[in-house]
């Protein structure tokens, strides 16, 4: 078994419901079990894009799958929520990240664990440190320090009804 933990992100297709459809077809996943989940944020777009906010989540599993097998997952996912694979920095109505695989170190060109933009990324490291804030973040460092010199400006925790 290995932890490891997903981004979930949507500003496309009613996001609420995207991300917290996407959170229960991880639970379901063949050798997966989601352990925890944080709460929903809506997020102001990162990038060069003019396009609507994101709603974005973290989630903590639990898999026997492979970190290529669980990415092939992940991708399949996506598809079933009408991802289109269109321009690099444009709207989606569902992306999800493996951002770390237990300790493991990934770098091929299909994967990079971890997540290689983890760090600066508020809308992935504010929700991770509701659910793991003790995680140290392999080759990086802990989440405790990259969050000190991190602005959480941007990011809204969703209220509770959102969240069930
Ligand atoms: N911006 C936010 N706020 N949330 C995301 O999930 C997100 N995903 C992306 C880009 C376009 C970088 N911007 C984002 O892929």
């Amino acid at each position: 078994m290995q932890t490891a933990f997903v981004g979930l992100g949507s500003n496309l297709g009613r996001p609420v419901s995207q991300v917290r459809d996407a959170l229960h077809e991880l639970d379901a996943l063949q050798g997966t079990r989601l352990m925890h989940r944080s709460s929903l944020y809506r997020s102001a777009p990162l990038g060069p894009v003019r396009q609507p906010d994101y709603i974005n989540a973290v989630a903590m599993l639990e898999t026997r799958l492979a970190p290529y097998a669980l990415l092939d997952r992940l991708q399949a996912i996506e598809q079933d929520h009408g991802r289109v694979r269109g321009t690099r920095w444009g709207p989606r109505t569902l992306d999800l990240d493996l951002l770390l695989f237990g300790d493991r170190r990934i770098a091929s060109e299909r994967l990079r664990v971890p997540h290689p933009e983890i760090a600066r990324r508020p809308f992935v490291l504010f929700p991770l440190n509701e659910i793991a804030p003790d995680l140290t973040l392999p080759g990086i460092g802990p989440l405790a320090s990259l969050l000190r010199d991190l602005p959480g400006d941007g990011l809204r925790r969703l209220p509770e009804d959102d969240n069930e």
